[in-house]
């Protein structure tokens, strides 16, 4: 049967709360669970993913899991080690000791943000290029995912990995163009890894169908995710404002944008 009762981590974030307004109408009751209490939500669950009992409880009954707590940018290595990986881990050995059979897991582009980006006639992006992530933060999705292999693998647990874009209301930069995914396709794309079959463990780009797509989306398009969203109408203003990303600025070379640039944070 299809998934219904589904935790929601990270539900305080800002892809949290588009989610928690969206995917009730795909027919999910949400199980609320964040760092961070949530105005209006009495029920939701105030817990630390450090804090395995709480993350163990949380999950009890659910019949999936989308995963979207942790840290969503650059950070301390010690920071994303707890929050992204060792988070990420109490999860999954939650699902593991509850029974729960399907996650979706929150990768990032950062996971292999240092791909070049296609120009001209190349090829879009395949979703088995090699993983290079930009940053500590994409490392730990780089981890997130072979967490969720090696689950399957040994545990049959299965999860859906979504290489997140850019997921907000608008794009609001020219790079976003390629690889914005707007709330709704969001909300469509996740509906498809919660209900699709032997999914198993399965890596796909999370972006709407648009004109300036850097990457392959069949992958995501095989679960049965059907975007209906294109950032294309948002372009004329954005190029007016910031201009055409220039490619020999390696700021604007690569997938994963600024990340690649951006100078390290402290302590290292
Ligand atoms: P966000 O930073 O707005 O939300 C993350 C939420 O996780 C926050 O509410 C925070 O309180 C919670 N959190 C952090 N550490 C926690 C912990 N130890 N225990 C419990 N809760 C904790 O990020 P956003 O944009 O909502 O992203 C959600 C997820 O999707 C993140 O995993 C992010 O890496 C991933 N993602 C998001 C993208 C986007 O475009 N929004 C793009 C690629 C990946
Ligand atoms: C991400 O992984 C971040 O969580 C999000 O805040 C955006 O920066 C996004 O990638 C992006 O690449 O635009």
């Amino acid at each position: 049967p299809a998934p219904r009762t589904v935790l929601l981590t990270g539900a305080a974030g800002g892809l949290g709360t588009l989610m928690r307004e969206l995917l009730p109408a795909h027919g999910y009751e949400l199980r609320l669970l964040d760092l961070r209490p949530i105005e209006g939500e009495p029920d939701a669950i105030v817990a630390d993913l450090a804090d395995r009992a709480a993350v163990r409880e949380a999950v009890r009954g659910v019949d999936a899991i989308i995963h979207l707590a942790g840290i969503s940018l650059e950070a301390p290595f010690e920071k994303i080690l707890k929050a992204n990986i060792e988070g990420t881990y109490h999860v999954y050995e939650a699902a593991r000791e509850e029974g729960v059979g399907r996650i979706v897991f929150a990768s990032s582009n950062h996971a292999v943000g240092y791909t070049p980006r296609p120009r001209g006639d190349d090829p879009l992006i395949p979703i088995d290029t090699p993983r290079r992530p930009d940053t500590f933060y994409g490392l730990s999705k780089s981890f997130g995912e072979d967490l969720a292999q090696f689950y399957w693998d040994k545990h049959g647990i299965e999860t859906v990995s979504v290489r997140i874009g850019s997921c907000f209301p608008e794009p609001t930069s020219v790079r976003m163009l390629s690889v914005w995914m707007s709330p709704a396709d969001g909300a469509r794309l996740l509906h498809a890894a919660l209900t699709a079959e032997n999914v198993g463990h399965t890596v796909v780009h999370g972006s709407s169908a648009n004109t300036r797509l850097w990457w392959d989306l069949s992958s995501a398009r095989a679960l049965g995710y059907e975007p209906q969203d294109d950032s294309e109408p948002y372009a004329q203003k954005l190029i007016a404002e910031q201009g055409e990303l220039d490619p020999d600025d390696p700021a604007h070379a690569c997938l994963g944008g600024h990340f690649v640039t951006d100078p390290p944070i402290w302590p290292y």
